[in-house]
């Protein structure tokens, strides 16, 4: 082949890698999974470091024979969990700093915060 040809061909080759490795991080980033869970009204653990700018799946577990609601205004999020229940709650990209959030059911004990470093 010409070295013009060839050059194309190391730069398709190149790009192709590139669009690839992208791809495989892009896809670590959805993998990343954080259980909390919820005990006697209280959140375990009550620290969650999770890493900045990729998408987080928190998986809270209500352990408690009620009702919960996660909720977290600066994570912009609200759920309700059923007695035993679990649920996704996806968050992020964040920025570095702390995003708290609190069980609005009861909200003198079941506080934490998310802590994006
Ligand atoms: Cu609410």
């Amino acid at each position: 082949m010409s070295l013009f040809m060839f050059r194309r061909l190391v730069l398709m080759t190149a790009f192709g890698l590139a669009v690839s490795a992208a791809g495989i991080s892009s896809v670590r980033a959805q993998e990343i999974e954080k259980n909390l869970v919820i005990k006697n009204h209280v959140f375990e653990p009550a620290e969650l470091k999770v890493p900045t700018n990729q998408k987080i799946k928190l998986i809270v577990h209500n352990q408690d024979n009620s009702a919960e609601e996660f909720e977290s205004k600066s994570l912009k999020r609200e759920k309700v969990i059923a007695a035993g229940a679990k649920a996704t709650i996806v968050i992020g990209p964040l920025k570095p700093g702390k995003y708290e959030f609190f069980g609005e059911f009861n909200p003198a004990t079941a506080k934490g915060v998310v802590i994006a470093e």
